[in-house]
């Protein structure tokens, strides 16, 4: 049976005013690292693949505070935030992006393959859809493991509804009863290509609704309905044991990745989305309830900022991994 749509609270007084400001802090050490990492692109320090969430800073802000350690995370190669903010550290993510052996991932992964098992944050993933069967499957793991109460997030972009992987990985989630909490992102575009010239239906809670998995949308431009909705789903899919499918309506402000034209939209849309910003938005309303002085929010930026320099000195003070250890992950028999 599919609940009615979850009722979302987005007033800013019915939250605690410490609590605001550290949805704000975990905005903007988003945006902060991301708008460093662009720069370091073009410097090349960091290469290969990179795709900036800036925009969307409010859906990582909005659902991480709702996991417990023992929970799993898994997302996609936007997923600097999600790292960020599940707790691996800026300085590990930093030296990853850059392939020193001090990252993540030992450097092995870059951008798209961060990767910490300590918050058990199991990647980055550069395959579309590609984290969905993994989250099935570790959500399978706690079951059989009997790791009671556990709940895995997986994350993905609305590009991920048109692989087959989404629609086994919910069908399989719903017919065994696995606690998988699908967050699905949608900022309207997979690279250039609009949903709707994808999709025949673009209701993407109805294709949830077909395998009988929970579900809700919401505007996943502001942060306290995006935490006030993830609380509940969380709760539904921790206590129930059941998947739940959470839309997310979003918007990314900067091309899809560094290679880019950005031919299938215009500057206008760009620009109307970039009034309802998911940092702006929600400080302008802060302010205008009085629980944040623009002082705050300069102490908060300022913070960020000086997180990833540090971030960024760490990275470049570490080494490549020796050559010798080339071959150590590679598991194809010799
Ligand atoms: C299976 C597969 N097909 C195609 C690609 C190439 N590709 C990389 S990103 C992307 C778009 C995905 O869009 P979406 O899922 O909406 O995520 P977003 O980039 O918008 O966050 C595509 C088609 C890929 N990485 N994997
Ligand atoms: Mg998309």
């Amino acid at each position: 049976m599919i609940p009615e749509a979850l009722v979302f609270t987005t007033e800013v007084r019915d939250y605690a005013r410490d609590f605001c400001l550290a949805r704000v802090r975990d905005m903007l050490r988003i945006r902060r690292l991301e708008e460093r990492c662009a720069q370091l692109y073009g410097e090349q320090k960091i290469r290969g693949f990179l795709h900036l969430a800036i925009g969307e800073e409010a859906v990582a802000a909005g659902v991480m505070p709702n996991l417990q350690p023992q929970d799993n995370v898994v997302a996609t190669y936007r997923e600097h935030g999600h790292a960020l903010l599940r707790g691996v550290a800026m300085n590990s993510i930093m030296a990853e992006m850059y392939g020193k052996q001090e990252g993540c991932s030992r450097g092995h992964g870059g951008s798209m393959h961060l990767f910490d098992r300590a918050t058990r944050f199991f990647g980055g993933n550069a395959i579309v859809g590609g984290g969905l069967p993994l989250a099935t499957g570790l959500a399978l793991a706690d079951r059989q493991l009997a790791r009671d109460g556990c709940v895995t997030a997986c994350f993905f972009g609305e590009g991920a509804v048109a692989e087959g992987a989404f629609h086994e990985s919910l069908n399989l989630a719903a017919l065994w009863r696995l606690p998988v909490l699908f967050v699905c992102e949608n900022n309207l575009y997979a690279m250039g290509t609009a949903l709707a010239r994808s999709q025949a239906s673009i209701d993407l809670t109805a294709k949830a609704a077909a395998c009988g998995v929970a579900h809700a949308h919401v505007n996943g431009m502001n942060v306290l309905a995006v935490h006030d909705a993830a609380r509940q789903a969380v709760d539904k899919v921790r206590s129930e044991g059941a998947p739940f499918f959470l839309e997310l309506h979003t918007y990314r402000f900067r091309a899809h990745s560094m290679f880019d034209a950005e031919l299938y939209r215009d500057k206008e849309e760009v620009d109307r989305w970039k009034a309802h910003g998911p940092i702006h938005g929600f400080t302008d309303r802060l302010k205008a309830a009085g629980m944040m002085t623009e002082a705050d929010f300069e102490a908060l930026d300022r913070e960020a900022v000086e997180e990833v320099e540090a971030a960024v000195r760490f990275a470049e003070a570490g080494t490549w991994e020796p050559v010798a250890q080339l071959t150590r992950d590679v598991l194809a028999p010799a």
